[in-house]
This record gives C-alpha cells, sequence and structure tokens, in this order.
C-alpha cells in the first residue's frame, strides 16, 4: 500500500519522513502541500490535521501528523531501527525532540529572516542572535558525536534523522562547523547513506 506523504521538500520535518521512507525502500506518493503551496487551510486539509501544518500522512486511512510521531509509527510498523531497552527509546525521544524543538526553533528563525520573509521585514539581530544559539546547541550534538559514530552509538537510529535534516538546513546558512570533529565525521557517514542523499542532501530550500 503506497503512503501519500502531504507536504513541501524543503520543510525539515517533511524530510524527516521522506528520509525514513526511502531507508525503508517503500513506496509513497508526494503531495506538495503547504509554503507557496498552500492548501493547509482548506477545511478538507484541517480535518485531517488542525493544525494547518506538513506533514501529514495517509497510510489507508489512517492520517497522523506531527513528524516524529509519523517516524516512529513507520519504524514500528516496518520493524526497522524499532529499540527494545526502555532507557534507549527514552534518550532516543529526547534526541528527537532536542532537534525537533531546541534546534528547530533557532534554525526556522534564521530561514524566516534569510529567506522566507519580503526583505523589508527582515531582522539581521534575530539571525545573528540565531546563529549563536545554533552554534551552543551543535557544540552539544558535537559532544555527543565526539565517541560515537551515530548519535545513539555505533548503530544509526531514528534519532539520526531529525538531527540530520535540521543540520543538513544549517549547512546552507554559512555556518563554518569546520571545528565541530564529531559533527563532521557524522555527516560524512550519514551522507555515505543513499536514503540521506536523496531526501535530504538533494533537498530544495524554502519555499520550493
Ligand atoms: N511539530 C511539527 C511541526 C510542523 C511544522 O511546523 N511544519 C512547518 C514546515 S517545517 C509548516 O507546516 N509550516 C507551514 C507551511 O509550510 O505552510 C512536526 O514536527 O511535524
Amino acid at each position: 500500500m503506497t503512503i501519500k506523504i502531504y507536504g513541501r521538500k524543503s520543510s525539515c520535518n517533511v524530510q524527516k519522513v521522506l528520509w525514513l521512507c526511502s531507508e525503508l525502500d517503500i513506496d509513497i506518493e508526494t503531495k506538495d502541500y503547504g509554503g507557496k503551496y498552500g492548501g493547509t487551510k482548506e477545511e478538507s486539509y484541517k480535518a485531517l490535521n488542525p493544525n494547518s501544518t506538513v506533514p501529514l500522512i495517509d497510510d489507508d486511512g489512517f492520517f497522523l501528523y506531527e513528524s516524529n510521531a509519523i517516524i516512529k509509527y513507520l519504524s514500528n510498523k516496518y520493524n526497522y531501527l524499532k529499540l527494545e531497552n526502555d532507557k534507549m527509546i527514552a534518550i532516543r525521544d529526547q534526541w528527537m525532540d532536542w532537534a525537533g524543538f531546541t534546534l528547530a526553533a533557532p534554525c526556522a528563525i534564521i530561514t524566516l529572516n534569510l529567506i522566507l520573509l519580503p526583505p523589508d521585514k527582515r531582522d539581521p539581530s534575530k539571525v545573528l542572535k540565531a546563529k549563536e544559539q545554533v552554534i551552543t546547541l551543535l557544540k552539544i550534538l558535537d559532544n555527543q558525536l565526539i565517541n560515537n559514530k551515530y548519535i545513539l552509538g555505533e548503530e544509526f537510529s531514528l534519532a539520526d534523522i531529525p538531527a540530520g535534516c535540521w543540520y543538513n538546513r544549517c549547512l546552507k546558512f554559512d555556518f563554518d562547523f569546520s571545528s565541530f570533529k564529531g559533527i563532521s565525521a557524522w555527516s560524512e557517514a550519514l551522507s555515505r547513506r543513499k536514503p540521506y542523499q536523496n531526501a535530504i542532501l538533494s533537498a530544495p530550500m524554502p519555499p520550493n
């Protein structure tokens, strides 16, 4: 059964789902929604996702929004990257939430003020402040990756997906991450994965 994914490919939250679906090698149908494509404020969409956000998936009539919830659902459904140990699951969720909320917040401010807002509404001081926050946050990730190939250890896990998507967005914003040795090695390991190449490295930037 083909899974329908509603959401523009430039959205990091949509990219998480595209990346995992590519890892799973399952059939998907993508539908451009949100941003310049619109559609999310229509009543028919709001009936499925009242937040008017992307992504939203339709798995044979089962509708789900919230990107982290979606990738956990797909991981469980296809028995891929599933963890059994409660503490490992909690640490995985910690990193998924950290990336999806804590790291995503300043990244979104940078995207807004460098790309999405009309030029006269952009605020360079907000970009500067958000960039400082990103550096502080990525240092935390770097510390985790100094002794770990992937975020949870030797094995790739769902924890790498949200962080990988937002890190890739940061790469577009003229940061110098060369002193982040842990992140650099992790980034190289991710870049060798075909699903990361397909869904993330080649993804368009907002508003596309
Ligand atoms: N916590 C939600 C956030 C969803 C979200 O804010 N998505 C953004 C795109 S990254 C969105 O829908 N923005 C409005 C739009 O694109 O029209 C998730 O992880 O799915």
